[in-house]
């Protein structure tokens, strides 16, 4: 499945002009502090809840070296195990990224998170099942100086998972500033598969960031930036520019989350010999898929497997993102160390238990969620967000599955037609369908190329004139959370609505 390089420039070229964001540089602006948001409900730790990981993790501001020259001022997450074992909280060497919490299914974890900074936040388990209380919706927020403790059991199989900040009107600025972290999960059968561990699984955060001279951040700044959505210029891994890994030839498994605000990716490999996916955001998928490269929305995850036997030592090999004009280097392998591993490629993964659409309570009349660009916000079915409103059509029953449609509308008066990656709280759900407007088709057709709609989903990339069915069950627990526009910037300006899961 090679690419040839006309195809490869074809690629660019057509997604460049797709879906390059409008981030105007004239307009941005160094980080200022938001305001304090009201209605802060600190939490305490229950005393029946015996946590078998029990962290403390505080948001701070400090410093981080990431270009030359002078630091780089950040918000960031900073863990201390209080119970556990030491790969259950482990820092990331030389980023401003939180630490990597790493748990096992059945695990009860404790997290107290303590608010250090001057305006409020919270923190959102991004694709894990927790109760609604633990979940980081807006309304749970910690005041500066608070503590918010979060106690859940994981539920989820194993997988790459993420939390952030979730306060509203101010996702995107804290994220922007640094707030971000991986939550891994491991379980049995998942270790079945004897998959590259240690300093072989290698996870690749990839964020876009803008400096200003003295290499501080910068973030948008008024309405019109908010709605094109923030795009950096320059490409991070894991908190760092120009990124680079020092492999052997052996198997590696690469995690990649879209930890960026807006900009989604459209990763190749530089040599064009496609990406061996295992992965996607809930964990392996049934069987692993080659493609020639790989479309990640923001807040999406993909497990992808490299061989790097099959080259030889001093070869430098690129990570590259096709979708934003030209292409662009997101990180470097160098090849130069041998080794005696020899691993072949895993087909058949995990097995999944596929929803049969039939069987979901509203199979003949799913629920249909519109996302428009407005004059003044982009909204969900023509409403924006209210802290505790739910619509008629927001309120769902405990362990029913269902069908919910997304529809990325701009035909009844949408303004700019934009992508959004749309996100449920609480819930890992299943693509069924996808279907797209007979006047975008082409135009979309190698962003759609790099789709993983497979395994459990918790985040979709919905391009303009799109359509997208999935199926997802209301299990684990009631109570009120929220879907919503993973674009930080449309999240911030209410493109999101809470649901209701009724005992
Ligand atoms: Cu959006």
């Amino acid at each position: 499945m090679k690419l040839s390089r006309r195809d490869f420039l074809k690629y660019a070229g057509i997604t460049g002009i797709a879906i390059t964001g409008g981030y105007i540089a004239s307009q941005s602006q160094a980080i200022v502090r938001g305001q304090t948001l009201a209605g802060s409900v600190a939490r305490g730790a229950s005393p029946d809840f015996d946590a078998d990981v029990d962290v403390v993790l505080l948001a701070i501001e400090n410093q981080q070296q990431i270009l030359d020259g002078p630091p780089t001022k950040v918000w960031r997450y900073e863990g201390d195990l209080i119970t556990g074992e030491v790969h259950n909280l482990q820092p990331l060497v030389n980023s401003f990224l939180g630490p990597t919490i790493r748990v096992r299914t059945g695990q009860k974890v404790r997290i107290r998170f303590k608010n250090e900074l001057l305006e409020s936040s919270n923190v959102h388990w991004h694709g894990l099942k927790v109760p609604d209380y633990a979940d980081g919706h807006p309304r749970f927020i910690a005041q500066n100086g608070e503590e918010y403790v979060y106690e859940f059991e994981v539920k989820n199989q194993a997988g790459t998972y993420w939390y952030h900040p979730h306060p509203h009107e101010r996702t995107g600025a804290q994220v922007n500033a640094g707030l971000a972290g991986l939550f891994i999960v491991e379980d049995d059968i998942e270790d079945t598969f004897e998959l590259p561990s240690g300093e072989f699984d290698i996870p690749l955060v990839i964020q876009d960031r803008r400096f200003d001279t003295d290499n501080q951040l910068m973030y948008t700044n008024g309405l019109h930036d908010q709605m094109m959505g923030f795009w950096g210029d320059t490409v991070l891994v894991n908190g760092q520019a120009n990124a680079r890994w020092s492999v052997s030839t052996r198997p590696y498994r690469l995690r990649f989350l879209n930890g960026s605000n807006s900009r989604p990716y459209i990763l190749s490999w530089s040599d064009e010999s496609g990406l061996y996916v295992i992965g996607t955001d809930g964990g392996l998928i049934e069987r692993a898929v080659l493609k020639p490269y790989i479309t990640l929305g923001p807040a999406e995850r993909a497990e992808v497997w490299m061989d790097f036997s099959e080259h030889l030592i001093g070869t430098e090999l690129q990570l590259l993102d096709l979708g934003s004009g030209q292409p662009v280097v997101v990180g470097t392998f160098v090849i130069d160390r041998l080794s005696e591993q020899r691993q072949s490629a895993p087909i058949s993964l995990r097995e999944q238990n596929r929803f049969d659409p039939e069987l979901a309570v509203n199979a003949d009349n799913p629920r249909v969620f519109e996302f428009s660009m407005g004059r003044m916000a982009p909204t969900i079915n023509g409403l924006t967000f209210e802290m505790e409103a739910i619509a008629d059509n927001e309120v769902v029953n405990l362990g029913d599955i269902e069908i919910w449609e997304f529809r990325n509308n701009v035909q009844s008066g949408g303004m700019m037609p934009m992508p959004h990656p749309i996100h449920m709280h609480g819930r890992q759900f299943q693509v069924i369908e996808r279907s797209m407007h007979p006047d975008f088709a082409r135009q979309w057709e190698s962003i759609t190329v790099g789709y993983l709609d497979y395994g459990w989903k918790d985040t979709i990339l919905l391009l303009p004139g799109e359509t997208v069915r999935i199926a997802v069950q209301f299990d684990d627990y009631p109570g009120l959370f929220v879907y919503h526009c993973h674009t930080l910037e449309h999240e911030d300006l209410g493109m999101m609505r809470n649901y209701e899961v009724r005992a």
